[in-house]
């Protein structure tokens, strides 16, 4: 790992105006504020008043004779709580939504995807025949919500797991009932004097990430397939760059898609582009910061500004007329910074005020209202600009792949299937599959984790997924184009070329993490690579972890079998029992582990064991990098070293990958 703060030329940059200018950000505060090394590694116990106690050196107990263990894994299940119960209460919001839109009080919704709805009503067991649509909605909605609080019996999504997983989580007494039940029950177990079993805490944290990833999470990226429309490929570009010196520039960051579609909407509504002229702009100009930004580049392509740590270089540009945040990863300090510029930071949550910003509460019930209320504020604050600086920096990204897509584009609707590639995996043109996700942490540099394991796992004929802010990363650094092919290892380019995919593949939010589960289930079994997901030569990889639910996120994909690594370091380093229970612990229950390294070489090389071992273990061939991409590789060479605008084959502007793409912004109006 370097000791710079981040490789994002932009990033650096703007580091440089922030510092000229005496503008302090994440980056110089991870420097100042030093982690605390009792809580990093677990050992803080702080759930009642006889303590802290901080469990270091002699001190092998809390006052209640609680162990280190103990506390490693209370700590760490409570971790999983607070990121199921983000992706869940975001997951209820957009049930609420549906139901508000199927009983035609959703200003400005409609159900955009009935295909969709249809397929997600079979999933519930909701009938379908001769009944309207939003009678459907309405069930759907209705026992979506149910999910939430249900008290007994199994999240109805479990069944979209491999039978023998549903039975290995019933063996384990691990299926989850409702996604608030297991919550509340994750925070009961780990009050003072209740469950002091550091494995039987730990199942229950297996349980209540379960409840995320095949709950809430998953129910949240239905809906919104279901309202906004399932994701297909599409073109945009991304980086500080999208910001326009001449246009109102409006920020949407945060995570959920509900007010960002409509402010999708707004800002293309002719009077209000009319009245940005008024006020001397030549426009409106959308860009989004972290997964609210994913949504809406997923469906719509609107550009990414960039991901986590990216939040307060764009207000430090001076151009940004307003930064709309709704919930989740928004950092406190912007209100502060943007008191230095003529930026307003509006919050719009009912649950996130911010001291120092304007509230301008959204309600779904009037979305388009509120959404054209927050663009002219913006609109009314242009001429308020001072000095601007943007960096001139942007990268072409095709992103919008969904579940779907990726079955479509192997045999279209009528013999769609995961055939291909399953058969690449098998033949060993691909070595193994990996997702590679989740946040940036300024306390290590930003996107140089996700864009060298991203970059090594290409070369090494690995598949890449990418969803969250590692996606921004890839997309910021080049690696979501198809020109990417030629960073691509042999048999992963000759896949991808005749497929039309990049090797990088850009998935969604963090709740489309989902989408990853249900590929996987479905390769399973489609046949050729075992029975369950933890039959597959995959991995999942979250190099630059910063909060609980990206904790939350690492536990699902190891109670689903995936073999998940992290970077950053592990928040139970202080219990060598802890450490142990989650790693071999859990492989032997769930066939999948969670570990962390600090190094990303050390992350690339388990990873590639891991897949080479169960390549081995399913009697595949021996992965072999000399073995193919001779056919296509002369063309595709000379392609590569022509430049862009030289090229005849097809020019960068014109490549679409398949139907659908690019999406219209216009075409979001109901
Ligand atoms: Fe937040 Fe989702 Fe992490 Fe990025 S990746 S820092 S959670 S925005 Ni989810």
């Amino acid at each position: 790992m370097s000791n710079i703060k981040s490789i994002d030329p932009a990033a650096i940059e703007m580091l440089q105006v922030a510092q000229a200018a005496g503008l302090p950000t994440a980056f110089d505060r991870a420097e100042r504020v030093k982690p605390c090394p009792i809580g990093a590694d677990g050992a803080c116990c702080k759930i009642c008043s006889m303590g802290p106690c901080r469990l270091v050196g002699k001190v092998t107990e809390g006052v209640c004779g609680a162990t280190l263990a103990t506390v490693a894994a209370r700590n760490f299940a409570r971790m999983v709580a607070g990121g199921t119960s983000a992706h869940s209460d975001h997951g209820r919001d957009l049930a609420f939504t549906l139901i508000a839109v199927a009983k035609g009080e959703g200003q400005g919704y409609r159900i955009r995807d009935i295909a969709k709805l249809l397929t997600v009503a079979g999933y519930m067991g909701i009938k379908t025949a001769g009944r309207k649509v939003e009678e459907i909605a309405l069930d759907v909605g209705n026992l979506a919500l149910e999910q939430f609080g249900q008290q007994r019996g199994e999240i109805i999504y479990c069944k979209r797991a491999t039978p023998k997983r549903q039975q290995l989580w019933r063996e384990l007494d691990i299926t989850p009932r409702g996604v608030d039940r297991e919550v509340v029950e994750t925070l009961h177990r780990t009050h003072e004097g209740v469950d002091l079993d550091a494995e039987h805490i730990l199942d229950h944290a297996l349980r209540t990430a379960l409840a995320d990833g095949w709950g809430g999470s998953m129910l949240a990226t239905d809906i919104s397939d279901i309202l906004f429309g399932t994701p297909t490929p599409l073109q945009s570009i991304a980086n500080l760059g999208v910001l326009k010196d001449d246009e109102v520039n409006i920020i949407i960051h945060g995570h959920e898609p509900t007010l960002s579609e409509m402010i999708v909407v707004a800002s293309q509504d002719p009077e209000l582009i009319e009245y940005a002229k008024t006020k001397g702009a030549n426009g409106i100009n959308l860009a989004g910061i972290c997964c609210t930004s994913n949504e809406i580049l997923m469906r719509h392509g609107v550009p990414p500004a960039g991901n986590f740590l990216h939040q307060e270089l764009a207000i430090i540009t001076g151009a940004v007329e307003a930064m709309v945040v709704d919930v989740q990863c928004i950092m406190q300090a912007l209100a502060g910074l943007a008191q230095n510029f003529h930026t307003e930071l509006i919050t719009t949550s009912k649950k996130a005020k911010i001291p120092g910003a304007t509230h301008m509460q959204f309600d779904e019930h009037k979305a388009l209202d509120s959404a054209k209320a927050i663009v002219r504020r913006a609109i009314d604050n242009y001429p308020n600009r001072g000095q601007t600086h943007i960096p001139p920096y942007t990268q072409d990204v095709i992103a919008g792949f969904s579940h779907e897509y990726l079955r479509y584009m192997q045999g279209g609707y009528y013999r769609g299937s995961f055939r291909p590639l399953n058969d690449a995996v098998i033949a060993g043109r691909i070595r193994g599959l990996a997702g590679v996700v989740g946040c940036n942490n300024a306390r290590v540099p930003q996107d140089e984790g996700i864009i060298s394991l991203v970059k090594d796992l290409i070369a090494n004929d690995v598949l890449v997924v990418v969803t969250g802010c590692a996606a921004h990363a890839a997309g910021k650094h080049g690696y979501l184009t198809p020109e990417m092919m030629s960073a691509a290892g042999p048999g992963l380019r000759e896949v991808c070329e005749a497929i039309g995919i990049p090797p990088v593949v850009h998935l969604g939010s963090c709740v489309d993490n989902t989408r990853i589960l249900t590929v996987l289930t479905q390769v399973a079994t489609e046949g050729g690579l075992g029975e369950d997901i933890d039959d597959i030569p995959g991995v999942g990889i979250c190099p630059e972890y910063m909060c609980e639910k990206a904790i939350a996120i690492g536990t699902y994909t190891v109670a689903s079998g995936i073999y998940t690594l992290f970077g950053v370091g592990s928040p139970v380093e202080a219990s060598e029992e802890v450490t142990h229970l989650i790693s071999e612990g859990w492989e032997k229950k769930v066939g999948g582990k969670l570990e962390f390294y600090t190094q990303w070489a050390t992350i690339l090389e388990k990873s590639l064991e891991h897949i080479d071992k169960k390549r081995a273990a399913l009697g595949l061939a021996v992965y072999d990098p000399n073995r193919f991409g001779r056919s296509g590789d002369l063309p595709l060479e000379a392609f590569f070293a022509t430049p862009p605008e030289e090229r005849n084959l097809y020019s960068r502007k014109a490549y679409t990958v398949g139907a659908g793409s690019p999406r219209p912004l216009t075409d979001v109006r109901g």
